[in-house]
This record gives structure tokens, sequence and C-alpha cells, in this order.
């Protein structure tokens, strides 16, 4: 019998899905495949009373992934919302946070970032104001082991994915949400770049219209997925610039009269945003 569930853990290779009348099974895929992710609404083939076959996923509202040059990793389907998280401990990754705010606006969803573990000393927020033009809605500054409200309010009637690097506290969060410890936090006091303690993404219900995907963390987005001529549509705070150049297909690093060379130089563009661009212009065209 063909029924229809979410893929609510993502193992890689296996998966668990919750049927529509709440039954959690064990399933894996035909032919090996791989290419589903936790939030994919799948047919599933029952086997027995713990046991399913994945089929296919439906048609998705969106697919968050990461790519690089041999392959690429689905984060998860159906997101409304992305939260990116982030603490002063373990040492920022800027590259990265730019990085997973270019996917999410190349795929059309929404992102919030998260700064948590305000209640640590030489908590510096200047590091984080550049990137308040990236995201169209506010940072938002908690501590996962405090009051999350804030975060609880804004991810109402909503499926709202974690992302980030290990040891910023998206299980600690995750937890705070559920009000019980349900995901493996891990212990970071003595590594500051941290130890990966979830090491596979699951789907939680908070309430009745709310899901929430913790994620493993991550050390590396690769971007090989964007195309060339689409780049710099995904840089929003870049759009003002765009079409002034002197060439229509402009890809801003050697070319002359580059409308937003010329502004990043006379202090109207931040520098650092162009060189991230060209970082990633030659980086897919390798
Ligand atoms: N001081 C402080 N510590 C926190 C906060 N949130 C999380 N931590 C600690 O940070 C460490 C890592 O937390 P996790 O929730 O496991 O981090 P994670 O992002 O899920 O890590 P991975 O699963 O490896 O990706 C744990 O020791 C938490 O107790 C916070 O707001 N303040
Ligand atoms: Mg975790
Ligand atoms: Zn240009």
């Amino acid at each position: 019998m063909i029924t229809i569930a979410t893929i609510v853990e993502d193992y890689g290779r296996r998966f668990v899905v919750k049927t529509d009348d709440g039954l959690l099974l064990q399933a894996n895929t035909r032919k090996k495949r791989t290419d589903f992710a936790c939030g994919d609404r799948v047919h599933i083939q029952q086997l027995n009373d713990n046991q399913a076959v994945i089929e296919d996923y439906l048609p998705r509202n969106n697919i968050l992934f990461r790519q690089d040059i041999r392959k690429s990793k689905l984060l998860a389907a159906n997101v409304d919302q992305v939260f990116i998280i982030a603490a002063v401990i373990p040492i920022p990754n800027h590259d990265l946070i730019q990085r997973t705010i270019l996917a999410t606006v190349a795929a059309n969803i929404p992102a919030v970032l998260i700064v948590n573990k305000n209640d640590l000393p030489d908590n510096n927020h200047d590091i984080w104001e550049k990137y308040i033009n990236l995201l169209s809605t506010p940072i938002i500054y908690i501590s996962a082991l405090g009051n999350i409200d804030i975060v609880r309010e804004k991810m109402r009637g909503k499926c709202n994915l974690l992302i980030g690097q290990s040891g910023v506290g998206k299980s600690t969060l995750t937890n705070a949400l559920l009000g019980e410890q349900i995901a493996r936090v891990g212990d970071i006091s003595a590594k500051e770049t941290g130890c990966h303690t979830t090491t596979h993404t699951r789907l939680f219900n908070i309430d009745n219209t709310t899901t929430l995907i913790d994620s493993p963390g991550i050390q590396s987005f690769g971007l090989h997925h964007l195309k060339n001529h689409e780049l710099a549509n995904y840089f929003p705070e870049m759009r003002e610039f765009l079409g002034k150049c002197r060439f229509h297909n402009c890809t801003h690093r050697n070319e002359p009269n580059c409308a937003i060379k010329t502004a990043a130089q006379e202090g109207e563009y931040p520098m650092e945003r162009l060189l991230f661009l060209q970082k990633i212009y030659n980086e897919i065209n390798q």
C-alpha cells in the first residue's frame, strides 16, 4: 500500500519517516537513492509495523543544499525559514556564514541570523552588524541557556531549519524550544573548534503548526550549483549597482568600468563583499 509520509530523520542512506497518521517507520530507498532530505514529503511502501521503502518525493516548495565539485549534500526540504546560528565560541567562520546566506537567497528561503551565547563575556556585537544588510530580518541575540521567547515567537507556525558550525548551540536551542532534553548536546569547553555532536538531521514538532530541523555542524559550504550569470543577484545589497557596469555580462572581476568595483574603491560598497563575490566566481569556474 502506498502512503504519504514526511522524512523526519536523515542518516544519509537510511531515513525515518512519519506517516500522516503519526506512525514512525525506518525507511530505505530503492537503488540506493540518496536524493532525499529531512522535510521531504514522500510516497512510501509500508513493509511491516516498523519498516518502509521510500518510492519518491512529492513536489518540493524548496530544497536547500550545498555542492562541491564532486557531490551535493541535501540539507533540508520544504523549509519556510532558515536560522543561521553563530556564536563567539567557536570562533566565527564569516566565510561560512556568507556562503550559507548566499545559498538561502538562491533557494529563495528567508534567513535569520541568531547570535547565540550572548551570556558569555566579550560578546562584541559589532562583528555581526554587517549581516543586517544581507538579511531581510534583523539579527537576534540570544542565549540558548536563557530566555528564547523571541525565537519561539519567530518560529511559530513555520518549518524552521537550524544550521551553523559545530558547537554554536543548535541542539541546545532545539532542546530549549522542545522543553526537554531530546537532542544530544556536546561539551566544547575544552575545544575551541568544537566537536560534531549531532550526526544526523532530525525534524522535531514544537507544536501542532511549528516544526524545527536540527542539523549536524557544517565546516564548508560548496556553492557549485550557483550559475555565473545569477551569482550577483544573490547579493541583495549589490542590486542597486547592477546593470551599471560597462559590459552587460560583467563578472565584476577584471573588466574595465565595473560599477561595483568603482563603488567598492570609493567606499560606497563593502570591499569585503566584492572580494567574496570574486572568490565564489573563481571557485565555481574552476
Ligand atoms: N554559555 C553558553 N553555552 C552554550 C549556549 N548554547 C550552547 N552552549 C554550549 O555549547 C556547547 C555546544 O552546544 P551544542 O548544542 O551541542 O552545539 P551544536 O551546534 O548542536 O553542535 P553540533 O551538533 O556539533 O553541530 C555545549 O557545551 C552547550 O552547553 C549558550 O547560549 N551559552
Ligand atoms: Mg547539535
Ligand atoms: Zn561589474
